[in-house]
């Protein structure tokens, strides 16, 4: 028998496996037969002998390729069959039968390579949850289903990639970013009534961001980024379709880092706080300050820029809180050292939503032990006018808990006499605005007007930005009570305060 006599007959497998894996059953049939010959009546051992093999041992072994050839190549034929069809499932969204994501991807990175221009346009349900908690669950499906339905009129369903369960895409292989927009305009046109499903209206908010290789990006990941982006910027441009703006992308872009690095600000105790002093005209002494907020961060930015961003972002609170602990927390230092100061916080419009900020202030100050006459709140007229709602009784909370309240940046905004009759307010910050005029006769007897105002309703007056002593005087005899400003200090760290307050 071969198998005795020429056991490494058996490694003729391994060809046969290898080709049926290349060339499948073909390649592993003719591999199978040439090996047969070769190792039957070709076998060059017998050949250079002279001697014949036996007809029924080689005739037998080319039967055991050839079986095992077709098995592997059958089997390897399968499996790449199978392998396809995954693949192409893979690229299928399930609910709507287009195509996906990853296929757009594909696409776009083989057009890119093409180097033709083209756009892609992005469409989003804006109202699919409202759909499906007030009309139906299978109504939002179907309204996405509809709306794809109503978007295969327009271009080729080949063109048609679902996204995600209320958003698809819409790529316009040979088309500009004008004409792009006009056929975005069009679609968007078919929502602006009620769309019949099922026979129910229903009202379809649609909104659309749109691409363009090459004046968008030249690589499909940041093509596809750049589609969301653009669906995204419709919300603050206000309009139904916007055209991605790089501008306002890097800008959203920007904020986003400075909010994570608020975060990491807030954990990792980044933030410092200063304090300023103001100085009381009548006892010519230093009483309150004001903490201001300071983050060593690398942008540079400024409080008034990062407050701005956190407040953008909802974690204003969280900062806020961050200045309460702290401020306390000093407060319980100073009077080991027998000092008793009052100290004003910044709050900010957002702090007043509910009273969640107040009562975590009143539970940590009586959790230190110190007064709540020690703290007052410096409220914006913004922040009012923002809070309208509630903030009487967020100022009765105030009151119940012995917090006083300042009305900030006093004149800069909206100037609502309403408030500071209405509400029980302590302080009045004059702005700096108005100080820096004093020498003005209008802005003199403005001030002058605004204090006796004041002075009538109970408040007591603190003028911001006071940097000359003519300000002081003029301010002096006006009968303002307190002043801030660089002229008196610029603010202080807690320890420089400290020096300050015992030397004057
Ligand atoms: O010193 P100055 O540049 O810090 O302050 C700039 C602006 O930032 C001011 O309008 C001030 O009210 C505001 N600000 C400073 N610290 C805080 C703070 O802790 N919270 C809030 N909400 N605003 C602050
Ligand atoms: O908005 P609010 O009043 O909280 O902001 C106080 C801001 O005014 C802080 O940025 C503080 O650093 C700044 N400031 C305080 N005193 C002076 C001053 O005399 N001149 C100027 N230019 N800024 C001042
Ligand atoms: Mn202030």
């Amino acid at each position: 028998m071969g198998g005795t006599e020429y056991p490494f007959t058996h490694l003729m497998y391994i060809p046969i496996i290898i080709s049926a894996y290349m060339f499948m059953i073909k390649g592993a049939l003719g591999t199978a037969i040439l090996g047969g010959f070769i190792l039957g009546p070709f076998m060059p051992e017998n050949v250079s002998n002279h001697i014949q093999q036996d007809l029924s041992n080689w005739l037998f072994r080319l039967c055991i390729y050839i079986v095992i050839s077709v098995v592997i190549g059958y089997l390897f034929e399968r499996l790449k069959l199978e392998h396809k069809v995954q693949i192409e499932k893979s690229y299928i969204y399930e609910l709507t039968g287009c195509q996906n994501a990853r296929k757009l991807k594909l696409d776009l990175s083989q057009m890119i390579n093409q180097q033709k221009s083209f756009s892609v346009m992005i469409f989003k349900i804006k109202n699919m949850d409202q759909i499906n908690r007030y009309v139906d669950y299978s109504i939002g499906e179907k309204s996405l289903l509809k709306a794809i339905e109503l978007m295969a009129c327009f271009v080729n369903r080949e063109k048609i990639y679902s996204i995600y369960i209320d958003e698809f895409a819409v790529a316009l292989w040979d088309s500009g970013i004008e004409v792009a927009k006009e056929n975005a305009d069009a679609f968007l046109d078919c929502f602006k009534e009620p769309i019949l499903i099922e026979g129910i209206p229903v009202t379809i908010t649609m909104k659309c961001g749109i691409t363009s290789y090459p004046l968008h990006s030249n690589n499909s990941e940041d093509l596809f980024k750049n589609l969301g982006r653009a669906l995204d910027q419709t919300e603050f441009r206000n309009t139904n379709a916007a055209i991605y703006n790089h501008v306002i992308a890097n800008d959203f872009k920007a904020k986003f880092e400075i909010v994570s690095s608020l975060y990491e600000a807030i954990k990792l105790n980044q933030f410092s706080i200063v304090y300023q002093p103001i100085f009381n005209l009548k006892s010519g002494n230093i009483d309150q300050v004001e903490a201001l907020l300071r983050w060593k961060n690398s942008q540079n930015l400024r409080p008034d820029e990062f407050i701005k961003v956190a407040e953008d972002a909802g974690i204003i609170s969280e900062i806020t809180k961050w200045v309460i602990i702290h401020v306390v927390d000093q407060l319980v230092e100073w009077e080991k050292d027998k000092l008793k100061i009052k100290v004003a916080i910044n709050v900010s419009s957002k702090d007043l939503n509910n009273d969640a900020v107040i009562q975590f202030a009143a539970n940590y100050m009586q959790k230190c032990k110190i007064d709540p006459v020690q703290i007052e709140l410096e409220l914006t007229e913004r922040a009012m006018i923002e809070n309208e709602n509630q903030i009487e009784f967020i100022m009765s909370r105030l009151k119940q808990l012995g917090i006083k309240i300042s009305l900030d940046d006093f004149g800069t905004g909206y100037n609502s006499l309403v408030q500071l009759i209405k509400l029980p307010i302590d302080y009045m910050k004059i702005d700096k605005f108005f100080v820096d005029h004093i020498q003005t006769d209008q802005h003199h007897s403005l001030i002058k007007e605004l204090i006796i105002l004041a002075h009538n309703l109970g408040i007591e007056v603190i003028a911001e930005g006071v940097e000359t002593e003519t300000q002081l005087e003029q301010l002096r005899k006006l009968s303002c009570d307190y002043i801030q400003g660089y002229y008196i200090s610029k603010p202080l760290g807690a320890e420089e305060l400290t020096e300050y307050i015992k030397n004057n």
